[in-house]
């Protein structure tokens, strides 16, 4: 199976974008981070992705939308991470 791109979005300084990060370097896998901290067009794409958000990070694989950081520790601690990054 191909690997799915992997998109999150960040901000400066922002403690759950540092964790998220480094659980996807720990399983391996490349990511695309986009800081929005200032705003601009990304940020108005993360919106556009996940309308609902009002936290960074906003993490996605492929076209699923994870949500945040403890929304990717939750898909780890229930075994359902790997296959979603296709490992
Ligand atoms: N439960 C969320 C919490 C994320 C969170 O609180 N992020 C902070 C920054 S570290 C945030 O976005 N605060 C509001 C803001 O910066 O606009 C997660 O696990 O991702």
């Amino acid at each position: 199976m191909s690997a799915p791109k992997i998109d999150i979005y960040t901000k400066f300084a922002c403690p759950y974008c540092v964790r998220a990060k480094m659980l996807l370097s720990r399983k391996g896998v490349e990511f695309e981070e986009f800081d929005v901290t200032f705003g601009g067009d990304k940020r108005e794409e993360m919106l556009k992705r996940a309308p609902e958000a009002r936290t960074v990070p906003q993490i996605f694989i492929g076209d699923f939308h994870v949500g945040g950081s403890d929304d990717l520790a939750a898909l780890e601690r229930e075994g359902k991470l790997d296959a979603l990054l296709g490992l």
